[in-house]
Formats: C-alpha cells, structure tokens, sequence
C-alpha cells in the first residue's frame, strides 16, 4: 500500500522488550505522527523466524540471529502513514548500531550489530510479506485518526 495508508512492520526485539524501552520506541513513531494499526507481544516461535528472515538463511550469523529473536517477547507492530517504510528505517538508523547517527533508534539505544533492539521492513514488497506472516487480517485494525487532518 502506498500513500497515507503504506504500512510497515515494525518489531521490538527480545533486548529492547527487556531493557525497558519500548514506549521510548513507540513513543517516536507516535510523535513523527504515524498511525498504530496493530501491536501484540509474543515470543516468536523458531519457524516464524526462519521465514521472517529467510533471506539471511545462507549467512555465517544466521543461527545465532534466530536463538537471539527466539530468546525473549518482542512486540510486533504495524505503523501507517505516508512514506512510513522508508522513513521507518531512516528512524531505525543503520543495521549496525555503529554506523548509527545520534537522532536515530539505534544510534541512541544500543551499541552492537548482534544486539540492535528492532526491525523494520525494508521495501513496501517486505512489509507486505512480514505483516501478513506476523499478523492475521483481523488483527491489523482501520480507523481514522483524529490528527489526521493536522498531519496531511
Ligand atoms: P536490518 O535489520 O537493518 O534490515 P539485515 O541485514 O536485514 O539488517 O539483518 C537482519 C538482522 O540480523 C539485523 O538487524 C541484526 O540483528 C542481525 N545481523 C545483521 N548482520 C549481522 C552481523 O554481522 N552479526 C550479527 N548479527 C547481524
Ligand atoms: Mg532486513
């Protein structure tokens, strides 16, 4: 979906969940002025893993990438709103935390690549696959935010 309805999928990985800032995460999204459409907290099983990142299958940190996602709850989110996938990662920062700009999530958060507290979908063809593997369509909710003529 493209527009003010693109949506993204956006996850706290198990490291965020336990050093307490989710809300600081959410917190940004909310005041960029994207629109939470969906959020639950779960401890993902290792199939889902693999599929979610099923195109990393073939490299050497793979398997310790799936015990770390797999070690703890995340909360898995969907975000709304025009550009969100794009900007969503410019928010995230770079894969490595080091190479992480101060102003971003994981420049201000964390510190190691094996470590880097949340995912977000990379092109609009991705977060169409990751919402539909993490969430069912009942779950993903529509309505209209009371801003929304403030934000567009
Ligand atoms: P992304 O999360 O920024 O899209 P990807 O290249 O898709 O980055 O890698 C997925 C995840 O795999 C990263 O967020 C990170 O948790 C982990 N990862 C990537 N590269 C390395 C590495 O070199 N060592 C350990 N973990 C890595
Ligand atoms: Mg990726």
């Amino acid at each position: 979906m493209e527009g003010q309805n693109e949506r993204t999928f956006i996850a706290i990985k198990p490291d965020g969940v336990q050093r307490g800032i989710i809300g600081q995460i959410i917190t940004r999204f909310e005041q960029k002025g994207f629109k939470l459409v969906a959020m639950k907290m779960l401890q993902p099983s290792e199939d889902l893993l693999i599929q979610h990142y099923i195109d990393l299958k073939g490299r050497p940190f793979f398997p310790a990438l799936v015990n770390y996602m797999k070690s703890g709850p995340v909360v898995a989110m969907v975000w709304e709103g025009k550009g969100v996938v794009k900007t969503g990662r410019v928010m995230l920062g770079e894969t490595n935390p080091a190479d992480s700009k101060p102003g971003t999530i994981r420049g201000d958060f964390c510190i190691d690549v094996s470590k880097n507290i949340i995912h977000g979908s990379d092109s609009i063809e991705s977060a169409t696959k990751e919402i539909s593997l993490w969430f069912k369509d009942d779950e993903l909710t529509t309505y209209t935010s009371c801003a929304v003529s403030w934000i567009y």
